[in-house]
Parts: structure tokens; C-alpha cells; sequence
């Protein structure tokens, strides 16, 4: 979505089930406008009520969208009998199927993987892409516009996304986490904005003053995130305060605090306070 919509809505890091909510990226001319949606990847068997979640957004998308983009790599398998082949197949509206990361196998490779794919699901498009270098990226946004049918303008031409700034600042937080620990650790943390200031400093430059609450699932995790005398804490602020100031277009004031909730992954009451 990030390579179509040309900004960095969606947060990326190499590992799964970075994202968790259903992302919107608007882009707008003088004759469309194109709401794209970035959602979770299916999760077969949720762990917990917050994979319940990211389930449910992703079949929102089931019932609203106008096309529909399956998005796989050559290194992703399914079988034969895999659920999301049935899912698809039961898809009323364009369906494409995406191919992503060209860049990473000789063509034969992504040409077998059109054949399997072809077979399994009945399909209006496919396109062979590489997000990372912008390859077919144009033709593919050049196949939504023709296929997407006419309708309202939902949003005001400027608006790129629905969800406000802060939103956007925890994710940046979040993808430092998923960056920088281990393993579990990052799939336990969920990111608060406490508070989100627009001011100036002292010499009358802009300066946002952001204060953040990191939630971890166990006690033992606290002492993690923060590490030996709290130097990890303190990278993690400093990086996710450069990306924050990039994103914001300001110099940014992070300060970040550490709580933990028991199991809130688990807990509906955390989950509906979160956004899922
Ligand atoms: N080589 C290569 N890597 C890519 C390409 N597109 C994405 N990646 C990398 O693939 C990894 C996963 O990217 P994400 O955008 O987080 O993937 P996703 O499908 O949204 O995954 P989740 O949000 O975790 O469900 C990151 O390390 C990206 O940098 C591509 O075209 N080529
Ligand atoms: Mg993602």
C-alpha cells in the first residue's frame, strides 16, 4: 500500500504480523480517488482476542471493498486446501492476484507461481510486483482505475489517511519494538499516546511534545523493554524520535513509560481502549 499510496502509512519491519489494524491510505486526482486499505494477514489459529481482532479487519474488508488484492511472495506456501483459497474464491468483486517481491527470484519461479495460483482461484488480474523497487507498481494502480467503479468522493482531496497523527506516532513507536526485541516481546506490547502537544520552543520553532505509554503483557517484560540501566528504553526513544520528527515534519519531545496489564491480549475491555 505504501508503494501505491507513495507515503509510509503502514508500518513494515521483516517480521509477521506487524500490522494489526485496518490502515487507509487515500489517494486523490482530479478524476478519482482511490481508498486503499492495508489490512493484517489472515491468522489461522488466534491465539488470542487480538488476533480475533486482526481477523475481523481483515473480513471487513471482505464486505466493503470494491477490489480486492491478494497479496503473496514467492516465499509464502499454502496448501491446496487452505481456507483463504475458499474465501477467495467466494469473492463477488475484481479479484487480483498480487505477486510481491520479483526482485527476490529468477522469473521461472513467480511464472510457476501464477500457474498454481490460477488453478486454485479464479482471478481478474495478475501482476508480478516488486514493492521495494516500484517494479509494475504503475501498471498495477493503472488496473485498479480501470477497474474500480465510479462512485462519491469520500474524503477531501488533501486527506491522505482517516485515523489522526497520534495514531500514526504509536505505530512508529511499535515498529521500533518490533525492530529492536526479541521473540515474544514485541507481540505483548501495544502503544499509547498519553499525550500529544503542538507547541514551540524557547527560539520559536515548531516542537510537538509527545508522551507515550508502552503496555506489556507480563510483569518480566517491563524490565525488557527498558533494559540494563535503561539503555534499550533510551534507544528505542531516541530512534522512534527521529522517525516521529520525519513523519510530524517537527522537532519532536518523546517521553515513554512502561506499564504492564496482565494478558491484555486477552482482555476485551484493553482491546476496545486500543482500537480493536
Ligand atoms: N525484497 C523485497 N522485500 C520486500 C518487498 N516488499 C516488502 N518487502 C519486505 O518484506 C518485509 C515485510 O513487509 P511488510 O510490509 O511488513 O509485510 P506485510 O505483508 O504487511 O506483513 P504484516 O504486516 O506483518 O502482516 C519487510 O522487511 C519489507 O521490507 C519487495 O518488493 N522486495
Ligand atoms: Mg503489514
Amino acid at each position: 500500500m505504501n508503494a501505491l499510496v507513495g507515503e509510509r502509512m503502514s508500518i513494515i519491519t521483516n517480521k509477521p504480523q506487524t500490522t494489526r489494524h485496518r490502515i487507509i491510505g487515500i489517494v486523490s486526482d482530479e478524476d478519482y480517488q482511490v481508498v486503499f486499505s492495508d489490512t493484517p494477514g489472515i491468522i489461522k489459529d488466534p491465539a488470542y482476542k487480538m488476533q480475533e481482532a486482526m481477523n475481523r479487519f481483515v473480513n471487513t474488508t471482505f464486505e466493503d471493498a470494491d477490489i480486492m488484492l491478494f497479496v503473496t511472495e514467492p516465499a509464502e506456501t499454502y496448501e491446496d486446501d487452505d481456507p483463504i483459497i475458499f474465501k477467495l474464491n467466494k469473492v463477488k468483486v475484481p479479484l487480483f492476484l498480487v505477486i510481491n517481491k520479483t526482485d527476490t527470484v529468477e522469473p521461472e519461479v513467480i511464472m510457476e507461481m501464477i500457474q498454481l495460483w490460477n488453478k486454485r482461484v479464479k482471478f481478474s488480474e495478475t501482476i508480478p510486483i516488486s514493492a521495494l523497487n516500484k517494479t509494475n507498481t504503475d501498471t498495477l494502480f493503472k488496473l485498479i482505475l480501470d477497474n474500480i467503479p465510479e462512485g462519491p468522493v469520500y474524503y477531501p482531496k488533501e486527506q491522505l489517511t482517516d485515523k489522526p497523527e497520534r495514531f500514526f506516532v504509536s505505530e512508529i513507536i511499535r515498529e521500533k519494538i518490533l525492530l529492536f526485541y526479541k521473540q515474544e516481546v514485541p507481540y505483548s506490547c501495544e502503544v499509547e499516546i498519553e499525550s500529544f502537544k503542538e507547541t514551540t520552543t524557547k527560539a520559536g520553532e515548531p516542537l510537538v511534545r509527545i508522551s507515550a505509554l508502552i503496555y506489556v503483557a507480563r510483569k518480566t517484560q517491563k524490565a525488557i523493554i527498558i533494559g540494563k540501566g535503561g539503555i534499550a528504553i533510551k534507544k528505542l526513544g531516541s530512534e522512534a524520535r527521529k522517525s516521529i520528527e520525519q513523519f510530524l515534519e517537527s522537532k519532536v519531545f518523546l517521553e515513554m513509560h512502561v506499564k504492564h496489564k496482565d494478558n491484555w491480549r486477552d482482555d476485551e475491555r484493553s482491546l476496545r481502549n486500543f482500537g480493536y
